[in-house]
């Protein structure tokens, strides 16, 4: 969002209005505060078909429902639980359109939680996919699947050297030809990674999918300070338009509740060339997968949060005080004119 600061201030300077003048203040604010929270670009815009959120019985009580639930699932008034934390379940909860235009963001806000103290599982993925509503072995879905995954696993399954802590977020590109090994936790094709301690927290969680100019970035907002952070990111990524977006779980001797609570699609800015192409067609691909890619932002993500929420109430606090004194600078002037006739 650009606007001219000097023109602002002129402005903020000639309301004469003491309501407006706040009013004004006020609006400021609320507009950096929406810049600095939400990561989707300023000219991108919401798409209905492609998202979800209370109440859901307009959502799949009608005809014209866009959602379609599979397996276990089910929608309550405040969420859908992909499962219950009760073993052996799996279901699903998918977008019956698929996705026309090429660059998109995804923001899901969610929940996992359960009564396990040192055993729960396994996690939820989300998909960007050409085949909806397939069950499997893969978080409830089928493997050897073509499209994006989103893993969000809250239990390793090997006892490997792994140098991450679980729960960990993976991004995994598969054009059918992968096969996703649950016992190494998809290690072998995973693209890129970060951990990110989702589970059994009591504030919103929510992730956030963006896909641009084969540009794919993943962010959270687990900390519930409503920022978010960079989980990874990972250039080259080719994957086609008309997939499906969609998302799974499946429990075993493990079990969770996985709830998704929102789903908000926001279509993105493309290039010319990029909106010219056919790009029903492409094979989903990325840059070889090794978990040698991995990231690991939690830490740095914290740091960073913090940081910009400093910097943000620096910035409201600085603005503040030019607007009281530009107040009553304005009123001092008033008065001195006032007492010149
Ligand atoms: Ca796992």
């Amino acid at each position: 969002m650009k606007f001219d600061r000097y023109r602002l201030v002129v402005y903020l300077i000639s309301l004469k209005n003491k309501k407006m003048y706040f009013l004004t203040i006020i609006s400021l604010f609320f507009i950096i505060f929406i810049n600095q929270t939400f990561p989707q670009e300023p000219d991108s815009y919401g798409v209905h078909d492609h998202s979800l959120s209370r109440p859901y019985t307009s959502v799949f009580s009608t005809s014209r429902s866009y959602w379609h639930l599979t397996g276990n699932t089910l929608a309550t008034d405040r969420f859908i639980r992909l499962t219950a934390d009760t073993q052996s379940r799996a279901g699903g909860l998918w977008d019956t359109i698929p996705v026309s235009y090429p660059d998109w963001e995804l923001q899901v806000h969610f929940k996992v939680h359960g009564e396990g103290g040192n055993f729960f599982g396994d996690g939820f993925a989300i998909w960007y996919v050409r085949d909806p509503k397939l069950t499997g072995p893969v978080f409830g879905y089928a493997d050897h699947f073509c499209g994006l995954a989103i893993i969000l696993d809250t239990y390793p399954n090997t006892n490997d050297d792994y140098t991450n802590t679980y729960p960990f977020i993976s991004a995994v590109i598969n054009n059918g030809s992968l096969h996703y090994d649950n016992n190494r936790d998809g290690r072998d094709i995973t693209v890129a990674g970060c951990e990110a301690a989702f589970r059994g927290r009591d504030l919103d969680t929510r992730i956030a999918i963006r896909y641009q100019d084969n540009r794919l970035i993943v962010y959270t907002d687990i900390e519930g300070v409503n920022s978010w952070a960079v989980c990874f990111i990972v250039d080259n990524v080719h994957l086609p338009t008309h997939y499906y977006f969609g998302f799974t779980a499946a429990t075993g001797e493990l079990s969770d509740n996985h709830d998704i609570i929102s789903v908000y699609t926001y279509q993105l800015n493309s290039n010319e060339d990029r909106e010219k192409e056919d790009r029903k067609n492409i094979i989903p691909s990325a840059p070889s997968s090794t978990m040698g890619n991995t990231t690991n932002h939690t830490p740095k993500s914290s740091k960073s949060s913090a940081l910009k929420i400093f910097f943000i109430v620096s910035l409201l606090v600085i603005i503040c005080l030019i607007g009281i004194g530009a107040f009553y600078y304005m009123k001092q002037r008033r008065y001195h004119s006032s007492r010149l006739y």
